[in-house]
């Protein structure tokens, strides 16, 4: 079935705007690797009259720019915002299936998160106008103090591929909520839907300048955006190595940033456990959205009691994923994005056999699709803690395996990596899991589950994998800046 892709400008000042470079960049269906139709790539030219838009949608005007619209207002629009996601569910899910490569069916939740998203920040923003002037209680009696919550200014966002829209609407969302302007940046490699989200700001009337939307390289259109004078502050979600590039960037300005970066999340099973429902969550905490998301549990830390047993029940299952088109009926696992992140996972896969590793299921494109860039679900045993399989982000379909005796090893093993994003346990012991849960050097731990995500609990990382929360109130308090302000009270004199 094919899906046209509708042809979009960039979306500055709130409007469709050509490139001033006039590129753009095309966009291939991982599924069939045909190009299927193109993006406008934005440049430093772009950049700076977004940046100008965003500005002057937040200048002074008689009280009635965005920042110093009540919460009430911005949770207005918001809500009309989600309201056209769930009216255009359908179609923007089929358009990021065929961007990105994930099955349909999982596109389609990912607009319900969307649009909750939107609903959440909505009531955020209503709930920020009550808290405004918050008594400071001091310790003098001729002085009293409050606090203004403020928008923290023009905010740039810049975004990965693996949940296009929804990844952009965690920080559009709050920033909006919180009276910011925005600036997105999404990801080259799948970007179709935020070029929607403009087409839907249009629809419900945003004001102009409110949110500004660039495709573009990351080169050419992210590093102008977060090394930009006038943008108050950077919002990253992608690599480590860009994170670093970004944070690099931003130091020189002293602007804020908040990082969401990669992660190579362990998920532990204890002995005591239902072998099957553990399989559930361990095949998928690992491979759910073709195993490309930054919080993947793919490390399998299982203990050596029921290792033989669970590996075979994990094997048997994964022959059952269905491997297709993301179009087909009953599709679990679909293209990797990219023919580069195809290559990169292939490589990763090739090196961990070289290293003496054995791939103990798939490790390659299934025979049965000759085209797009598919990897069958593959599972990984006889690992060392150092072989590179165990240690960096492969971000595709790929289960490493290693087994423990005791609870201290396990955690061991868990915590032995430079990133800190996600942790899961699977255990009937809750006591255990309460344990095992505070030693864990991670930003989100799952207990009997991996991956659900809610938008209203915290999500963000330690070590390597960034820092900052993004979602609930953490997330809009990223766009805030405090503002204190205290008063004399007292006739006396000083
Ligand atoms: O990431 P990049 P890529 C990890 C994952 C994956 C690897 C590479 O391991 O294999 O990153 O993916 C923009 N200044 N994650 O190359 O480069 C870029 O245009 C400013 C984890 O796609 O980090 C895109 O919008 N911006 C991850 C965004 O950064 C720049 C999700 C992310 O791209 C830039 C995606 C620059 N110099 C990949 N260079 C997660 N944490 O969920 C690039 N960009």
């Amino acid at each position: 079935m094919a899906t046209p892709i509708p042809s979009r400008q960039l979306f500055i000042n709130g409007e469709w705007r050509e490139p001033v470079l006039k590129k753009r960049i095309p966009i291939i269906n991982p599924a069939t690797e045909e190009t299927i139709g193109d993006i406008p790539a934005a440049t430093a030219e772009d950049v700076e009259l977004a940046v100008d838009a965003a500005r002057k949608a937040l200048a002074r005007n008689k009280g009635k720019d965005w920042a110093s619209a009540s919460g009430a207002v911005r949770a207005k629009y918001l809500r009309a915002i989600a309201a056209k996601v769930t009216e255009r569910k359908s179609e923007l899910a089929k358009l990021e299936s065929i961007d990105c490569g994930k099955p349909l069916e999982e596109a389609a939740w990912d607009f319900d998160d969307v649009a909750g998203c939107f609903e959440y920040y909505a009531d955020l923003a209503e709930a920020l106008d009550a808290k405004q002037k918050a008594p400071v209680s001091l310790p003098m009696e001729n002085f009293k103090s409050y606090v203004l919550q403020e928008p923290i200014g023009v905010v740039g966002l810049i975004t990965p591929w693996n949940y296009p829209m929804l990844m952009a609407v965690w920080k559009v969302a709050p920033a909006l909520a919180a009276g910011c302007a925005a600036i997105l940046k999404p990801s080259e490699l799948a970007c179709v839907t935020c070029l929607e989200l403009a087409d839907i700001c249009k629809e419900v009337g945003l004001p102009a300048g409110v949110l500004n939307i660039l495709t573009g390289l990351g080169p050419e259109a992210g590093a102008p955006l977060a090394s930009h004078p006038h943008v108050d502050k950077i919002a990253f979600t992608g690599s480590s190595v860009t994170g670093s590039k970004i944070m690099t960037a931003a130091a020189q300005m002293l602007k804020p940033v908040t990082l969401e970066l990669g992660g190579k999340s362990p998920i532990v099973v204890f002995e005591d456990v239902d072998l099957d429902k553990a399989a559930e969550w361990t095949l998928f905490g690992c491979f759910w959205t073709n195993g490309q998301m930054c919080s993947a549990t793919s490390r399998l830390i299982v203990h050596e009691s029921i290792a033989a047993e669970f590996l075979d029940k994990l094997v048997k299952w994964a022959k059952n994923i269905k491997v297709s088109d993301p179009f087909e009926e009953g599709c679990r696992l679909g293209p990797i994005v990219s023919g580069g992140q195809y290559e990169k996972i292939l490589k990763f896969i090739s090196n961990a056999k070289t290293e003496g590793a054995t791939i103990l299921y798939g490790g390659a494109r299934p025979k049965h699709l000759k085209k797009g860039f598919f990897i069958e679900p593959t599972i990984i045993t006889d690992i060392t803690t150092s072989m590179e399989i165990w240690r960096e982000e492969v971000f595709g379909p790929v289960l490493c395996v290693k087994t423990f005796s005791t609870e201290d090893e396990a955690i061991e093993l868990a915590n032995d990596t430079h990133y800190g994003l996600g942790a899961a346990v699977i255990s009937n012991d809750l006591e255990r899991c309460d344990r095992v849960s505070k030693s864990f050097q991670a930003g989100v731990v799952w207990i009997n589950c991996s991956q659900p995500c809610f938008c209203q609990a915290p999500w963000g990382g330690k070590k390597r994998s960034g820092f900052g929360r993004e979602l609930g109130e953490w997330g809009l308090d990223n766009y805030l800046s405090v503002k204190q302000v205290t008063q004399y009270v007292s006739d006396e004199p000083w």
